[in-house]
């Protein structure tokens, strides 16, 4: 999954506020082998503020237009915001509030039939990371993520139509992020397929001996989107697509 922020304030800096960037970006992602490409319009980086619905789809919108008929998911909490980029043919909606943020959105995603991603957050953007705590992340996360595909399922989403996330980086330190990793096989337990969005989130850049970085390299992002995918992970989220798909592309045929 290939990531394009239509955004002024993306955390990893790539955030793009003119329609042909973002479009060109789009395809280059395609071309270099992206199943699916995720176009966002609010930054959910920690201490960011949300985004007003109005703006949101001035963001999003003219992207999604010229870009009809790619496979494409649209990252938001948004009902108002969803049903638009799903009348324009996108597919999956990515939701970060796994259904907490708008009590819309479930009913949305029902009638419309697209898939849905379900992440676990621990608070919200603005305060998430003051001091996330946990007496077992995993544990937590899944119990989590259980109850949330239950809650769309008892509102009429195709369970099928399901894939979860348990949300790096959300309200996590650098080991919670680790943790999830190293046991995401208890994640894979539940049934349905996993998404992992580690793509330079700081984590990787503390762990290469930063304390205080704010994003991390890409070939530290590949190297963990690769031990996710050994892991049972079905969707890599990354920014640099071509380096993941070259890299999982390897790791597959050893696994095959
Ligand atoms: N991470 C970000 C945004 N959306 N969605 C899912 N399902 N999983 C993630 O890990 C995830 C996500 C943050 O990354 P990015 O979109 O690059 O940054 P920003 O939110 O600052 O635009």
């Amino acid at each position: 999954m290939g990531v394009v922020n239509v955004t002024p304030d993306s955390f990893s800096g790539d955030g793009v506020l003119w329609r042909d960037a973002a479009v060109t970006e789009a395809y280059g992602m395609l071309d270099a082998g992206a199943a699916i490409v995720d176009v966002g319009g609010e930054s959910t980086r920690p201490g960011s503020e949300a985004v007003p619905l109005e703006e949101e789809l001035r963001r999003v919108v003219p992207v999604l237009e010229h870009l009809q008929g790619e496979p494409l998911s649209i990252d938001t909490s948004k009902a108002g915001v969803a049903r638009r980029a799903i009348e324009l043919g996108v597919e999956l909606v990515n939701d970060v509030t796994a259904l907490h943020g708008d009590p819309e959105l479930v009913g949305a995603v029902a009638e419309a039939g697209v898939y849905v991603c379900l992440m676990h957050m621990q608070g919200e953007p603005r305060t998430m990371q003051a001091d996330p705590r946990y007496d077992d992340v995993v544990s937590e996360v899944k119990a989590f993520l259980e109850e949330r595909l239950a809650f769309a399922v008892s509102q009429g989403v195709c369970e099928e139509l399901v894939c979860l996330d348990p949300g790096i980086g959300f309200g996590k330190t650098p080991e919670h992020n680790l943790e999830l990793v190293r046991r995401l096989g208890e994640l894979v337990a539940i049934g349905r397929p996993i998404l992992i969005g580690f793509s330079r989130k700081s984590t990787l850049g503390k762990l290469l001996g930063d304390p205080d970085a704010r994003v991390g390299t890409t070939a530290a992002s590949v190297g963990m989107a690769v031990a996710a995918y050994e892991r049972g992970a079905t969707i890599l989220r990354a920014h640099d697509v071509r380096e993941h798909v070259e890299a999982l592309r390897a790791a597959a045929a050893v696994l095959a």
